[in-house]
């Protein structure tokens, strides 16, 4: 019965010549280039979508973000509160930064930089997942996939470039000093192109993909979309498995970083916060962006020889902090939020208000935009000019003590401006000269 197929038929097979395969095409080279090459039996089309939702999500936020973080330093104001220069018309959305709510920015860039963080593990998951196309052969099948594929190559160093750059900035501090700003915003919008047209071509085949669930198609048909391999090892993990494992490590570093924006006890659990998570007890036991050392203020700078400076309209005052302690004393519960992504808890402030100030010079209820210059010398955050709806906010002051105490040398003795809803870089800190103004 096992005999039944003749032996000469395998002899014959066997002397045949060994020829060149048919066809025209001679076949991807050995290695990634070949889909056998690719053995993982999660790749397919479910996983990558779900992964891709989520960044869809995730991005979107993050840009939107990201140009209100821009936005809130009036970039448009003056060119020493903006770090890009020569933005040109990527600037047309700009709008006047409100004062309210008081904790706008302390959200908007919380929520930007939590989240860049987070979404790590899924990029990186979601680039895992499409490795095999990266390698597709032929590399170049015509002139529309040519175009996809410069536009993947943006796509993928776009969001590379703006992980990295920001990620780096947050952790240590600009490492980049004001040419981050320019990089991180111009990378933005190369990025944010290339993920439009992305999203456009793919959005269709994701949902599809989410729809139809978590069963692998076929190897090779069009519904695998070049993910699924023919070859797949045994599995180790399910493809849920592996979609939980993604979303713990986003869910750790959720815990690790949001602490230094949520502040109180959850400070401590933000063992990612760049600036270490204890910042000291009492009245001035909050987080400090630069010591006063740091930046090279001198005890002298700010003794018993500071004087403040009032200018606007043609006039002059010159105060000693006797005098400027003499003026009416407001309160104001305000927090600091930095770019990199921490913010304190409000903090209750009291000094001098910016508009009581201006009416020194004789500047009424038309008081204009404020020019704040500390005694810093050099270093891009050592002035800033404020718009006239932050200057003529109430709660806007020249602070000379917070939370019952005199400000600490590092949290700007003798006096700091602080502005609801402004980035914290825009509360200069030991304030020398205030200007109001058209002419700032
Ligand atoms: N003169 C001066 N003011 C400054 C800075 C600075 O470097 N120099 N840093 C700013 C930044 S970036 C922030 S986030 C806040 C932080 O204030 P804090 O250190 O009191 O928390 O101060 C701002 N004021
Ligand atoms: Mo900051």
């Amino acid at each position: 019965m096992c005999g039944g197929v003749p032996v000469g038929a395998t002899e014959g097979e066997r002397t045949e010549p060994p020829g060149p395969p048919p066809g025209p095409s001679p076949g991807p080279p050995p290695g990634p280039t070949r889909p056998e090459f690719w053995r993982s039996p999660l790749r397919g089309p479910w996983l990558t979508a779900v992964f891709g939702l989520v960044l869809l999500v995730g991005i979107t936020l993050l840009f939107v973000t990201g140009l209100l973080s821009y936005a809130a330093y009036n970039p448009d104001l003056a060119r020493i509160n903006d770090q890009t220069p020569d933005k040109g018309w990527l600037g047309f959305y700009l709008f006047s930064w409100p004062t309210s709510p008081y904790w706008l920015y302390r959200l908007t860039q919380g929520v930007h930089v939590v989240l860049g963080i987070v979404l790590v593990p899924v990029l990186l998951a979601k680039l895992w997942s499409v490795i095999p196309k990266l390698f597709e052969w032929p590399p170049v099948r015509s002139v529309s996939h040519g175009i996809e594929r410069l536009s993947l190559l943006l796509l993928v160093g776009g969001a590379g470039f703006e992980f990295v750059t920001g990620i780096l900035n947050v952790q240590l501090h600009y490492i980049f000093p004001g040419s981050f700003y320019v990089l991180h915003f111009y990378g933005a919008w190369v990025f944010i192109g290339a993920f439009v047209v992305h999203v456009a071509f793919r959005l269709p085949r994701a949902l599809r993909a989410v729809r139809a669930g978590p069963a692998q198609p076929q190897a090779g048909t069009q519904e695998a979309a070049g993910l699924v391999s023919p070859r797949p090892a045994p599995p180790t993990i399910s493809r849920r498995g592996a979609l939980g494992l993604v979303g713990f490590g986003s869910l750790a570093l959720l815990v690790v970083t949001a602490g230094q924006s949520v502040g109180g006890w959850w400070r401590r659990t933000a063992l990612l916060a760049p600036h270490g998570q204890d910042p000291g007890s009492g009245p001035n036991g909050f987080q400090i962006n630069k010591t006063a050392a740091s930046v090279g203020i001198r005890p002298s700078d700010v003794g018993p020889a500071w004087r403040l400076t009032v200018r606007g309209s043609g006039r002059q005052v010159v105060l000693t902090r006797a005098e400027l302690l003499a003026m009416e004393q407001h309160e104001a519960a305000l927090p600091i939020a930095c770019v990199e992504g921490w913010s304190t808890p409000d903090q209750l402030w009291s000094g001098v208000r910016l508009t009581d100030l201006a009416a020194l010079v004789g500047r009424g209820t038309d008081t204009p935009q404020a020019l704040v210059e500390s005694v810093q010398r050099g270093g891009s955050f050592s002035s800033v000019v404020l718009r006239d709806n932050q200057v003529r906010d109430h709660r806007s002051l020249l602070a000379v003590r917070v939370n019952g105490a005199v400000l600490s040398p590092d949290h700007g003795y003798p006096a700091r401006v602080i502005v609801p809803g402004a980035p914290g870089v825009h509360n200069t800190k030991w304030v020398t000269r205030v200007t109001f103004g058209e002419a700032t």
